[in-house]
């Protein structure tokens, strides 16, 4: 027999409501910004994969689009995907939010994860904005769910990292033994394009309101590195309607100045490179129905 150490490794879905924290939980756990993080419900819309590696386990987290009843052919997609990705996990991360009472959307979702078949850890999240008393109730009401045997629940802060540790030992305990899926050094299977799109749109979701925030996705139309080093990245924004467009244009074109400004800030901190970002708004009607385009941007 050999010696060698027996490394563990697989898929852990991460399924939670909207708004719960589940792509800034990514982040923190992978050490980079690979899933853009807003105020606004609904903010991931791809399965977004973050890959943690310690010296023998390696733990790919599948960031989900956030639970809820679909509306049309693009929350339609996003809740197939969830319902598909928790089936082909080795096991799940239930997220709640511990501002919020649980609700029957966290039902829904713990129904999902128990039907997968799948172990489950569970994280209270959002300890930090709760006292103690606050914090014991919402232990408690989470441990009245529907949940698969053994789940542990952990009480954790995404935001300062308290619990997330203790969290992610329980999660790798969970995991097969099996040789690495990916090379240690990747944080993700995101292609750079839609990465570089996704930050473009985190700064729509910063700077607009109301609809506009669902109205809008981002494709990149090219993307170029020039000898000196630069890197050159034209953007289109996709509006559904002229208002919208008008909206995101801004007076005088301040609103994609802002976008521009404040995404090229983002692009060059991930790349390290002097970036050249040109964006363009385009009015796309029905883009959301439209599967071809929802194709084109890996929105599966
Ligand atoms: N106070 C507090 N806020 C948090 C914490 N984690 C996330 N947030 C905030 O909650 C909001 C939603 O965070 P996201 O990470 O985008 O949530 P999500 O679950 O990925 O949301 P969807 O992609 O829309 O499903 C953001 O404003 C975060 O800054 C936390 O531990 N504490
Ligand atoms: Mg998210």
């Amino acid at each position: 027999m050999s010696d060698a150490i027996a490394t563990r490794a697989g898929f852990v879905a991460l399924a939670g409501r909207p708004n719960v924290g589940k792509s800034t939980l990514l982040n923190r756990i992978v050490g980079t910004k690979v899933a853009i993080v807003s105020p606004k419900p609904q903010t991931t819309r791809r399965a977004i994969r973050g890959v943690a590696t310690g010296e023998d386990w390696q733990l790919v987290l599948v960031d989900l689009p956030g639970s809820q009843r679909p509306r049309d052919v693009l929350t339609e997609r996003m809740q197939r995907r969830t319902e598909r990705e928790l089936r082909d996990s080795d096991a799940a991360l239930l997220m709640l939010n511990g501002e919020q009472t649980i609700g029957p959307g966290d039902r829904f979702i713990a129904a999902a994860v128990k039907a997968a078949g799948i172990p489950c850890v569970v994280a209270l999240n959002k300890a930090d904005a709760l006292d103690h008393p606050r914090t014991v109730v919402a232990l408690t009401t989470a441990a009245g769910l529907d949940l698969p045997d053994e789940a542990e629940i952990f009480p954790i802060s995404a935001r300062t990292g308290a619990g997330v540790d203790e969290l992610l030992e329980a999660l790798v305990a969970l995991l097969p033994e099996s040789p690495f899926l990916f090379p240690p050094a990747e944080a993700t299977d995101l292609s750079p394009a839609v990465r570089l799109a996704e930050l473009v749109r985190e700064q729509v979701l910063e700077r607009t309101r109301q609809e506009i925030p669902h109205a809008v996705e981002v494709e990149i139309e090219e993307l170029e590195e020039r000898s000196g080093g630069a890197l050159v990245v034209r953007a289109l924004l996709y509006a559904e309607t002229d208002s919208q467009k008008g909206i995101l244009v801004g007076a005088g074109g301040s609103m994609v100045r802002g976008i521009g400004t404040g995404a090229r800030a983002e692009i060059e901190a991930l790349t390290g490179r002097r970036v050249h970002l040109d964006l363009a708004v385009r009015v796309r009607r029905g883009w959301r129905g439209d599967e071809a385009l929802l194709d084109r941007l890996g929105i599966e």
